[in-house]
């Protein structure tokens, strides 16, 4: 199976990346973690995006906060799907990392979850990946299942407790 890449701009994102590393090991994707940062560390960043196809990924999440530019510096440097997480900080609560991540100019785009969106970063990894691997696919299917069946059993209680 390809592997994913989660690439963070600062060890100060671990806490956010953290849950995207734990949902693709609840699905048995093989992940790698780097920090390389478009700013502070630009030619290690480039250099990884270069080399990441024939390295043997598939996805490349990028987790990055402030002006955040990861995502289209990894993005600039490779045709592997790239997912950018944009971060919360503390001064514009993650709007400016989700319009730094966002904005992409056509040509080199970058599929952008929610702010601090890890997880739907992790479950857009599996659902490319789960393209060519029908056993990813039926997981996924099963996830979905569970999840629909923790819903239903709470409007029950619901419904239950207000409706009557
Ligand atoms: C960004 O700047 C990083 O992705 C991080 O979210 C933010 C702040 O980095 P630190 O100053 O905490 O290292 O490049």
């Amino acid at each position: 199976m390809k592997k994913v890449a989660i690439i963070m701009g600062s060890d100060s994102d671990l806490p956010v990346a953290e849950k995207a590393v734990q949902r693709l090991d609840e699905f048995g994707v093989p992940c790698e973690v780097h920090i390389f940062s478009a700013h502070r560390t630009p030619d290690e960043a480039r250099d990884f995006a270069l080399h990441a196809r024939s390295s043997g990924f598939g996805v490349i999440i990028a987790a990055a906060g402030m002006a955040a530019h990861l995502a289209g510096a990894i993005a600039a440097n490779t045709t592997l799907p790239v997912i950018g997480i944009p971060l919360k900080s503390k001064n514009l609560d993650g709007v400016d990392a989700l319009l730094s991540t966002v904005q992409m100019p056509s040509g080199i785009p970058v599929a952008t979850v929610a702010i601090d969106g890890a997880v739907n970063a992790a479950l857009l990894s599996v659902e490319i990946l789960a393209l060519e691997d029908e056993s990813l696919a039926a997981k996924l299917e099963a996830v979905r299942a569970a999840d629909k069946a923790k819903v239903l059993e709470k409007n029950a209680a619901v419904e239950a407790r207000f409706n009557r």
